[in-house]
């Protein structure tokens, strides 16, 4: 029973489904503490307007009212929140919480807490702004035109900064004269919600006599919401707490620190009393941070036979009214992302932030890289179609071959490990099926198209290198307990991806002990490592695990060092067994030695915390390891998605049929969690493919407030033949050779969607620059090319 891999690899129900099938979950709106108080926002009705009164008379004398923060308290009370990820030639750093000027329509501009929620939000009502317009700035083109009104008051413009990444402007030019065939394409990916199960959420407590703060909060990244508030409200990190309770999905809208988030914390400071917000849904659908927002140039240019020159790409990036610490960080991402898996002469990408008066923009899963495969795989069909090359082989023809890796892009990403090429065919295999019998009035094809995932988002160095003021590295700290057991702490958090089993099977696998001995706590700056980017970037598995994967590996041979000298014998002699054991605990684990000598786990582990090893060394015997984990590089994930839709040319309504994945996530931990979040990716990309788009009208004013306005996909959304595949290339930078997944399903389903819809309705394809593909829009398009 010694053998590898009883744990990796195995299809464990995660362990946060019984718990919250049942009911015991722990979120925001289930928390309590003794007489908390409530609080509700007043929020800008306008997207641009100036501030000249804020009139809380009528709520501060109402018996039910605790206490009024409007933007002179608040400029009182706190510094604005830092950003972390700039754009060169910023105007600004920061997002105030106190504003006294509103824009965009929801910006919280004071808070007010009274006995319950619903007495906090009339008295909310009850405060009369006092508001001079500002002219409204609605899109990016507004922002861009000229003489458009400022968005940041000084600022030269609504520019917001610019960088550029990849092949110099001689190559791209030199490569654009010797093209046969050069395709240029005006791209949109409009701004979506998160539409997260559980919206945003804080309760807050400041206990006065010890003036240590702990904030519960919804919060995708415990550690760096810490940092935040302590700039924020000029609090030592020492006396600040926060936990992450459950958090019911996140999707990037959940990574920063909000100005309402902090102007919680602000009054529980000043009431020295618990005070709670529970987010509504309206309220996530106009004051959550949104994601994407990009409108790109892009060409492709290739030879006669079909090979790759040039990609070259401009991207605006809406960054609504304030640069957030990822405003501009998802556009980089695309600019970086833009080449893909393929050779290509030359590739460069330029990223300009665009100020608007609309909710700032930020990380939505797929980070900058969904946009880029819409990008780039429109432009492959749009080049095959001119050339008159099949599209798979166009693609198959370009790929980077598995001898060529490592493989540096034009953008310096270096590509550890995979088969681009294998994926990408067994995906088109997959797909092909004969087709049924369709009426006249409907067209169907198949697409196939490729991305490679940028995972384990680290090393420390990269980061610096791109300007973003977080470290990468991830710590764990894992301890066998007096009685054996085990516990793991690790400054990653659980948003419903399942990292609690994952870590756990790999505690389980490293040490050689049942798996229902491990017990994983995330969440607690208190109790976690120190972690920046937590829950983010495909990265928790990756980098979390492989630090346990290290400290495993130590803590197992320090205990099977201990069970020798226990035994008499050499290290080498000695062998870990699981056996089943009668009693509540089912399973047992002893140290065997050849010769019939036996000591049990838990006995090596208590001899060991009594002191047994002092008595032997000067060093006392430390069933504890803290590992910090900065790996040496980035690893790439990789993927190819097929998609079969089916046009309905009277409606112009899109059914996507049938979906085929295949993934390269190195080593799965966990075969039923990496189903759930590649599907889950993927249902997600299919609603932005699809019916996703957090609109405004003119005035900036948002018309997307609820599930009536904004559809996400439901369960008959979902296309019944949803087939996912995995190939397991291991990673050779992080132990344990696990690369990350979080995302990537999220990534291909627009490329794969419009592709195919490109492929159903030749003739319609050159129109399909813009997500999401509603029967409205593909009706017109089908209509100015004369169909229907
Ligand atoms: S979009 Mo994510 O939370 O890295």
């Amino acid at each position: 029973m010694t053998g590898s891999h009883r744990h990796i690899g195995r299809p464990v129900p995660p362990r946060h489904h019984d718990r919250l099938v049942r009911g015991h979950g722990r979120f925001l709106a289930d928390l309590r503490a003794a007489g908390t108080l409530h609080a509700a926002f007043v929020r800008s009705p306008s997207a641009h307007a100036r501030v000249l009164g804020f009139d809380a008379t009528a709520a501060r004398h109402d018996p039910r009212c605790a206490l009024v923060l409007g933007p002179d308290d608040l400029a009182e009370r706190t510094a604005p929140i830092p950003t972390a990820w700039r754009l060169p030639g910023q105007p600004e750093d920061t997002i105030p919480v106190a504003a006294h000027t509103a824009r965009y329509a929801g910006q919280p501009l004071g808070i007010v807490v009274a006995d319950t929620p619903t007495a906090a939000e009339d008295l909310a009502e009850a405060v009369r702004l006092d508001l001079a317009p500002l002219p409204p700035v609605p899109t990016i083109a507004d922002a861009l035109a000229e003489h458009a009104p400022l968005v940041v008051p000084g600022a030269a413009g609504n520019e917001a900064g610019r960088v550029r990444f990849g092949s110099p402007a001689a190559d791209i030019t030199s490569a654009l004269a010797r093209a046969a065939v050069v395709v240029e394409r005006e791209f949109t990916l409009p701004r979506v919600n998160h539409a997260p199960l559980e919206p945003r959420g804080v309760l807050a407590e400041y206990d006065p006599g010890t003036g240590l703060l702990t904030v519960r909060a919804s919060t995708q990244s415990p550690h760096s919401m810490r940092q935040d508030l302590c700039a924020v409200l000029g609090l030592r990190a020492d006396r600040v707490r926060v936990i992450a309770p459950d958090v019911g999905g996140s999707f990037g809208s959940k990574v920063l620190l909000y100005p309402d988030e902090a102007m919680v914390c602000a009054a529980a400071v000043a009431l020295g009393a618990p005070v709670r917000w529970v987010e509504s849904r309206a309220e996530n659908f106009t004051g959550a941070y949104q994601g994407r927002g990009q409108r790109t140039t892009a060409r492709l240019a290739v030879t006669g036979e079909g090979r790759f020159l040039a990609f070259d790409a401009h991207v605006l990036a809406d960054l609504g009214a304030y640069a957030t610490q990822a405003g501009s960080g998802p556009h980089q991402v695309t600019a970086l992302t833009l080449q893909g898996p393929y050779h290509v002469d030359a590739a460069a990408a330029t990223v300009t932030g665009v100020y608007t008066t609309r909710v700032p923009t930020g990380a939505y899963r797929g980070y900058g890289m969904q946009e880029a495969a819409f990008i780039r795989e429109r432009l492959i069909d749009e080049a095959a179609r001119e050339l008159g090359l099949p599209r798979l082989e166009l693609r198959l023809r370009n790929l980077i071959r598995p001898e060529e890796l490592p493989y540096t892009t034009h953008t310096g990403l270096t590509y550890d490990s995979g088969d681009y090429g294998a994926v990408l065919r067994r995906a088109a295999a997959l797909a092909e099926r004969p087709p049924p019998p369709d009426p006249p009035w409907v067209r169907r094809a198949t697409a196939v198209v490729a991305a490679v995932e940028i995972s384990a988002f680290a090393p420390s160095a990269l980061l610096e290198a791109f300007g973003i003021a977080w470290s990468g590295w991830e710590g764990v700290r894992l301890r066998i307990n007096h009685d054996g057991t085990v516990t793991v702490h690790s400054g990653v958090i659980a948003v419903g991806q399942g990292i609690e089993t994952s870590l756990a099977q790999i505690a389980a696998e490293g040490l050689g002990v049942p798996l229902d001995w491990v017990r994983v706590e995330l969440g607690d700056t208190d109790t976690a490592p120190h972690s920046d980017l937590s829950a983010q970037a495909s990265r928790a598995l990756t980098l979390a695990g492989g630090a346990l994967v290290i400290a495993a590996r130590r803590l197992a041979d320090r205990m099977r060092a201990l069970a020798a000298a226990f035994l008499s014998t050499g290290p080498e002699r000695v062998d870990l067994r699981v056996t089943a054991a009668a009693g509540p605990a089912s399973q047992d684990a002893a140290f065997h030695t050849a010769d019939g000598a036996r000591i049990t786990w838990h006995e090596v582990a208590h001899r060991g915390y009594r002191g047994w090893g002092r008595r032997q060394s000067t060093d006392p015997v430390r069933l504890e390891e803290s590992v910090d984990f900065d790996p040496p590089g980035l690893t790439f994930a990789h993927g190819a998605h097929a998609a079969e839709v089916a046009v309905d040319l009277g409606t112009g309504r899109v059914t996507v049929e049938g979906y085929w994945a295949v993934h390269d996530s190195g080593v799965l931990v966990n075969p039923l969690i990496a189903h759930g979040q590649i599907a889950g990716g993927i249902v997600q990309g299919l609603g932005q493919a699809l019916t996703e788009e957090a609109r405004a009208d003119a005035a900036a004013d948002p018309l997307t407030r609820s599930f009536r306005e904004y559809t996400v996909p439901a369960a008959q959304d979902v296309p019944e033949d949803l087939v996912i595949e995995h190939a397991c290339t291991p990673s050779a930078a992080i132990p344990g050779g696990f690369k990350g997944l979080g995302e990537g399903g999220t990534i291909l389903p627009p490329a794969a969607v419009a592709c195919a819809v490109a492929a159903a309705v030749p003739e319609i394809a050159h129109t399909l620059t813009s997500l999401p593909l509603t029967p409205p829009r593909v009706r017109a398009a089908l209509r100015a090319a004369g169909i229907t």
